[in-house]
């Protein structure tokens, strides 16, 4: 008997743990300041599930803090709602605030599992100790005056203190991640907190990556390279924590805010990652209630969706890597040159790969709604994804100047918005970085090889 429970909680364990999760990114704050309460994040949790052409799937949230402002360590409210709405939770504990805000978070985290129990613990799905921390701690990050950020070493402590502290707890099997743009992931100097993780959470932005071609057309591509060189140069499970293109906010480089552009990007990348990997998109609603400068969300300030959310006129772009393309079996190389360095949000001066080689476009197989929602991806091995910013507390020693706002707020951390890094060649310089970049370069090669093939046929 106790060999077949064992076996039904292993099974059962598995199950939970290959499920690609999908939802959105909320912060601990609304766009216009104030610090989200219970009602607002039921509100956002319902509208979520009820999305026209959705089919309920978007069941998840990703948050960036277990503090609720403006107090010191009381569990955030959105676990209650998430409760009530069984939302499954990607936890996120704020890391650039120092010790003093993790042993809060931490705490936050045992008392929400004392009070609520495996109301609460069994929604949990991942928990990532911090969020994009690394970046603000680069280069380019630091150009960008992104914010604070925290070394490598300091996530990989707070990482063992968190399992530490979650040992004796119904959430000690909870896989713990990081949440960082792809230059941090391919930057060398990170390593420690590469180790320490169960997953990789993966944030990209496309439209950010202002200093490679990043047009709509060049989006997929970009987003398909961010992912492999992340796989590639960290060798553990990618989580897509965030995502996502603006329905409105300024030219960057290429790239074109709008709902039409939002749409395609929505319909080429969201629609080839639904259901196939665990996916956090950003972000359901940031108009609340006024839009902020550079607004993501899918819906408008009257909850109304700005585009079609149904993929089903969508033509995904899957990964050009065949091994990384889960479903679709027409490998549709997908057109586009693709950066690998560069700038990301920014400012990082990067190198411009004139040596890009770009790949003729491409078509892609066609997927149906129900391939898009309700696939359970066809590999799982995949898919990992996370989170982003809390917004919080107001205790803490802001220090930071970040933009948006998911962070704790009282740690003066920033909120979620999404970092514009991407891409950068971040990692230019080190060996490592250079054996990513050239095994890119190599695959670009291979890619294009296989599409002249393919138009040749
Ligand atoms: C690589 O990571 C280290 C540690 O996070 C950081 O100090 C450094 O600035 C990063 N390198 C670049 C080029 O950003
Ligand atoms: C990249 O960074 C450099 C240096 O900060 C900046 O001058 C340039 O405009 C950036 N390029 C893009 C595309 O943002
Ligand atoms: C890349 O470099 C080439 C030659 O240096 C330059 O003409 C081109 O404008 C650059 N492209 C970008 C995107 O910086
Ligand atoms: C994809 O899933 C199939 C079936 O489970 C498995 O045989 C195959 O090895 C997987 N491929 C990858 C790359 O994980
Ligand atoms: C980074 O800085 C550049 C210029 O300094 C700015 O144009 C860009 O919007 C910034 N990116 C982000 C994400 O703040
Ligand atoms: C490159 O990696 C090496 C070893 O991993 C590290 O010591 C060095 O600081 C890194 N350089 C940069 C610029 O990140
Ligand atoms: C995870 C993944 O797809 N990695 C691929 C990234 O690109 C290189 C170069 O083509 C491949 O070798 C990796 O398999």
């Amino acid at each position: 008997m106790l060999g077949k429970s064992v076996v039904l909680a292993a099974l059962a364990v598995a199950s939970v743990s290959a499920e690609n999760y999908l939802g959105f990114n909320y912060g601990a704050s609304k766009a216009s300041g104030p610090v989200k309460v219970y009602t607002d994040f039921k509100e956002e949790f319902d509208l979520a599930r009820k999305l026209a052409g959705t089919q309920g799937r978007f069941n998840s949230a990703r948050l960036y803090t277990n503090i609720q402002g403006p107090s010191k360590d009381d569990p955030i409210s959105a676990f209650q709602a998430a409760i009530d709405t069984k939302t499954t939770l990607l936890l996120g504990i704020w890391c650039s605030a120092g010790q003093e805000i993790v042993t809060n978070e931490i705490s936050a985290l045992i008392k929400a599992i004392n009070q609520y129990g495996t109301k609460f613990t069994d929604l949990v799905v991942g928990l990532s100790v911090g969020s994009e921390d690394l970046y603000r701690n680069s280069v380019m990050g630091i150009e960008n005056k992104s914010g604070i950020g925290a070394q490598p070493s300091q996530i990989a402590e707070y990482i063992n203190q968190v399992r530490k502290a979650l040992a004796s707890t119904p959430l000690k099997s909870v896989p713990i991640g990081h949440v960082d743009t792809w230059t941090a992931w391919v930057n060398g100097t990170n390593k420690a907190v590469i180790d320490a993780v169960d997953w990789i959470g993966s944030d990209a932005y496309p439209y950010f990556q202002s200093t490679m071609p990043n047009s709509i057309e060049d989006a997929p591509k970009l987003f398909w390279e961010a992912y492999n060189v992340t796989a590639a140069a960290t060798g553990k499970e990618v989580w897509i924590t965030e995502t996502g293109w603006p329905v409105q906010g300024k030219d960057m480089n290429l790239a074109k805010a709008g709902a039409k552009d939002a749409q395609t990007y929505w319909n080429e990348i969201g629609c080839a990652l639904f259901g196939n990997y665990k996916t956090w998109w950003y972000m359901l609603r940031d108009a609340d209630p006024t839009p902020p400068e550079t607004e993501f969300g899918v819906v408008d300030a009257n909850l109304k969706p700005y585009y079609d959310l149904s993929c089903k006129n969508a033509k995904p772009v899957p990964s050009p890597v065949a091994n990384s393309t889960p479903s679709s079996s027409s490998a549709a190389s997908s057109g586009k040159p693709s950066p690998t360095g560069t700038n990301s949000s920014g400012n990082t001066p990067s190198k411009n790969a004139s040596s890009r080689p770009n790949s003729g476009s491409s078509t892609s197989a066609p997927s149906s709604i129900s391939t898009a929602y309700s696939s359970p991806g066809s590999n799982t091995s995949r898919t990992p994804n996370s989170n982003d910013a809390p917004s919080g507390p107001s205790n803490s020693p802001g220090t930071y100047s970040v933009e948006p706002s998911s962070a704790p707020s009282g740690t003066g951390a920033a909120a979620a918005k999404p970092a514009q890094t991407t891409g950068a060649e971040g990692a230019s310089g080190n060996a490592s970085n250079s054996a990513v970049s050239s095994g890119v370069a190599m695959s670009l090669v291979a890619i294009n090889a296989v599409a002249v093939a393919f138009f040749l046929l």
